[in-house]
């Protein structure tokens, strides 16, 4: 299998985590990596469309040439694939929570972020307007604040003791806000808590530049 990616860019981030964090716990998952820069519009070119013509990342491509151009379609695919560690945890309801607190992540979250990163200075050169800006970052501070709340006891990952995909997609998502030089964690002690932890971790560092 191959997973075209790019550095920073959180779908790929995302999904590169959660690979690494499935090899750490013992899964013989073997993916080659295959860059594709974002801001020359390499996924703009006919070998990326015949991918996916969305002309997004990530791409996970299959031995059989055929591919996957959702980052959690990729995930759900790889996690059927190799079930241990589970990602998602073990039992219906954690999973069910752990399904809904990376939800929250990726669309309360990472997805504001990114609409106000590309409307104020996108790396990949879409025009900039003031007023998506100003929507997209009026959405992001409840899910902060829910997600701060959540970490108060000090648990050292969203669900508890153990990594879940939405701790792939909340670091992707900070990542991506210190490439841009926004302060998400300003007064969120528990969130930033969690930032530092999360970072100094040596699998994080194997995927995280920022
Ligand atoms: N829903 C898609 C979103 C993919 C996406 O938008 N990826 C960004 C990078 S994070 C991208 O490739 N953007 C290309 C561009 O801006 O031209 C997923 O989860 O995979």
């Amino acid at each position: 299998m191959k997973l075209y990616w790019y550095r920073v860019a959180p779908n790929p981030t995302k999904v590169r985590l959660y690979i690494a964090e499935k090899i750490a716990g013992g899964a013989a998952l073997e993916i080659e990596g295959v860059l594709v820069t974002l801001p020359k519009g390499e996924q703009r070119s006919p070998e990326h469309r015949a991918r996916n013509p969305f002309e997004t990342l990530p791409v996970l491509e299959l031995d059989d040439g055929s591919t996957i151009i959702e980052s959690l379609a990729i995930i759900e695919y790889l996690e059927e694939l190799y079930p241990a560690p589970p990602l998602w945890g073990m039992e219906p309801r954690t999973r069910a929570r752990a399904r809904e607190v990376e939800r929250i992540v990726e669309q309360r979250l990472l997805n504001p972020v990114i609409t106000y990163i590309h409307a104020t200075a996108s790396p990949t050169g879409r025009p900039p307007n003031a007023d998506v800006a100003d929507r997209a970052a009026a959405e992001w501070p409840m899910a902060l604040l829910y997600l701060d709340e959540l970490l108060a006891d000090e648990r050292p990952f969203l669900l508890g003791e153990a990594p879940t995909v939405g701790d792939c997609t909340l670091a992707a998502t900070l990542q991506f806000a210190r490439f841009a030089k926004i302060d998400l964690l300003a007064g969120l002690p528990n969130l930033a808590r969690w930032d530092d932890a999360y970072r100094a971790r040596p699998i994080a560092q194997m995927v995280l530049t920022l």
